[in-house]
């Protein structure tokens, strides 16, 4: 019985999974949740969450010039937990890159994991060499952040993912300055009852600027007897008030099919932190954690998942 969607908007690497811990110059236990970009050359970068076989991650960047083989890994972790500070004693996950124009450096919002849980922080650079950390930009527990590439009438936007007794929601932060934080507004509820975005939702890579509108790719959490199941679906956000969502697909348009979606550390999860969008404005490649043990490549086109979008609205009634 074949599992596959009607709708096929984003086809998978035949060479899937494209990087994995078999690949690493040095020991890792697996490699997934890569933030992504493409440098002014054209290289396009990874930046791999690596798990040691201490369960702790750190991120280490994988350098390709056609974005799908020939990957050129660091030798050596590229960036990791300060082993002093208290709010990432146990690794950076999940990292989100958005290049700031205006700073002319690249943001990377990660997951550091410490001793009150895991929260978001940001750091800066230029060359995915050297770093600036800014530390915990939110509390514990938050997760799934990603810097928007430039300020929202003034101010930088900062989408996350905290979690409350109220649930696992989408909500967008701005800041004057990268480091203080507020005007917090909820963007995107998980939904309710049988959904498959029932119980928690989260951004999955940076948001994608379009003329309609700030695409945003999510994830969604499906509770099984046996396990979650993470899948993605599709959201439009307003251009200049990115806090309201003027458009959020029924159904999801990707999700675990292939054994290694299904089987792996983690079941069932495909989780990309990254895209990149090649010059002819259309081509978008999602780069994802696989079952959270390796890295695979889909790609599909930007018109068509909008023209989707559009054709798949959810019922109004039924949005939260
Ligand atoms: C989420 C994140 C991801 C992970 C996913 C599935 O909560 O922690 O890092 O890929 O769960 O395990």
């Amino acid at each position: 019985m074949s599992r596959r969607s009607k709708d096929v908007l984003f086809v998978r690497e035949p060479t899937n999974p494209i990087l994995s811990a078999a690949d690493w110059p040095y020991p890792a236990h697996t490699v997934f949740n890569a933030g992504a970009t493409l440098l002014r050359d054209g290289t396009t970068l990874l930046l791999c969450r690596v798990e040691d076989r201490n369960g702790l991650s750190h991120l280490t960047a994988a350098r390709s010039k056609n974005g799908v083989d020939g990957w050129v890994i660091d030798e050596k972790p590229t960036f990791s937990a300060d082993p002093d500070n208290k709010d990432e004693v146990w690794g950076l996950e999940d990292p989100r890159i958005t290049y700031v124009d205006e700073l002319g450096k690249y943001a990377i919002a990660y997951t550091a994991f410490g001793v009150g849980g895991p929260g978001v922080a940001l750091a800066l650079t230029e060359d995915f060499v050297t770093f600036e950390k800014l530390g915990l930009v939110m509390q514990p527990d938050d997760k799934d952040a990603a810097l928007l590439p430039r300020r929202i009438d003034g101010n930088y936007a900062l989408l996350h993912r905290p979690i409350a007794d109220s649930g696992a929601h989408v909500w967008i932060s701005f800041s004057p300055d990268l480091r203080n934080w507020g005007n917090h507004k909820l963007v995107l509820p998980a939904r309710k009852g049988g959904f498959w975005d029932a119980n928690r939702v989260g951004l999955s890579p940076p948001l994608i600027e379009t003329p309609g509108g700030w695409l945003m790719l999510y994830h969604g959490v499906r509770r099984t007897a046996s396990g979650s199941i993470y899948r993605l679906g599709a959201a439009l956000l307003d251009l200049e008030h990115p806090d309201q969502c003027i458009q959020r697909g029924d159904s999801w348009f990707f999700g675990p099919e292939e054994r290694y979606e299904r089987e792996g550390d983690v079941p069932n999860v495909t989780f990309p932190c990254g895209f990149t969008l090649a010059p002819d404005g259309d081509t978008l490649r999602l780069y994802y954690g696989a079952a959270d043990t390796s890295i695979a490549l889909a790609t599909g086109s930007l018109k068509a998942l909008l023209a989707w979008l559009e054709a798949h609205p959810s019922p109004p009634q039924i949005t939260t």
